[in-house]
């Protein structure tokens, strides 16, 4: 087991910071503990229940993490939960659209450990718009309760990203994690998460489609989340379509990995 940061601390409900250091965009399925998380974090007090979709639109909040070294400001951005980012319901739009066009420096991914398999859908879809991100694999003291065991370091091996154990509702190893996603952040750690492949013939009609787009907007060559711009224009989403017309993808600073810049995006 990952020992905690000991001498780390989370500052919550922080009145006076002049200048935010970094962004946390809050992701999961409903109904994972993320508003609990958030509250945990931030000291607010935003509406958690035990039924799915209660987070509706995104909301944010502030904490401080101290380490012995600095002190950082914190924005977090609690997302509505959906099970996939393919924009079918409101929710799933106001979480995609800003994953995908926001402004970030981490996808902070909380998954259900009662219910892992049905939330690897959204942790693949998620690591095709940005690599910068973390797992908390919350719940683990319902997962002990019902006499599940997770193998997290074989899951960690498998899917290539950081995963920590965590109570959202006591805040265990909360410090632990606010430290990964700080390491992640900083470059500290380079992580290059787990992709799918679809079946062949399809992986060759993506191809086929990403060298006809390219010639026409060029300008999405080494965009990072180019395949699932393909695959959503497969799908007909009009959104997306309408702002590659437009030229209006740019790489936004949570899909730039080397360096930390304000959003380029301009729509
Ligand atoms: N036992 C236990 N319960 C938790 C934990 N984290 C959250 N919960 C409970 O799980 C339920 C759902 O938590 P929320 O924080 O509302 O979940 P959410 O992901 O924000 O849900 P939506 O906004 O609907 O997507 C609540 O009843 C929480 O009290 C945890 O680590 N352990
Ligand atoms: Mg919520």
């Amino acid at each position: 087991m990952k020992k905690e940061c000991e001498n780390c601390q989370i500052l919550k409900n922080i009145k006076n910071y002049t200048k935010i250091d970094y962004t946390i965009a809050l992701v999961g399925n409903p109904n994972v503990g993320k508003s609990t998380l958030f509250n945990y974090l931030t000291g607010m007090n935003v509406r958690v229940g035990n039924w799915p979709g209660k987070t509706v639109s995104k909301i944010e909040g502030f904490f401080e993490f101290k380490t012995p070294d600095n002190k950082y400001v914190f924005k977090i951005i609690d997302l509505p939960g959906v099970y996939s980012i393919f924009s079918f319901t409101p929710e799933e739009e106001v979480t995609r659209n800003f994953l995908f066009l926001g402004s970030y420096d981490i996808a902070l991914i909380v998954l259900d450990a009662t219910n892992l398999e049905k939330n690897l859908i959204l942790v693949f879809q998620t690591f095709d718009i940005t690599s910068k991100v973390i797992l908390a694999l919350n719940l683990i003291d319902e997962a002990k309760r019902k006499g599940i065991i997770i193998d997290i370091e074989k899951l960690e091996s498998k899917l290539k990203v950081p995963i920590i154990p965590i109570i959202a509702s006591t805040g265990y190893n909360t410090n632990l994690l606010i430290y990964k996603a700080l390491e992640i952040i900083q470059g500290k750690i380079t992580i290059t998460p787990a992709k799918y492949t679809q079946p062949p013939e399809l992986e060759q009609i993506i191809e086929e489609l990403k060298q006809e787009i390219l010639e026409y907007y060029p300008e999405l060559q080494n965009h990072p989340a180019i395949k699932w711009i393909i695959l959503r224009i497969l799908e007909g989403d009009k959104f997306i379509i309408e702002m590659i017309r437009k030229k209006a993808i740019k790489i936004s600073s949570s899909q730039n990995i080397k360096t930390k810049s304000p959003d380029l995006l301009i729509i």
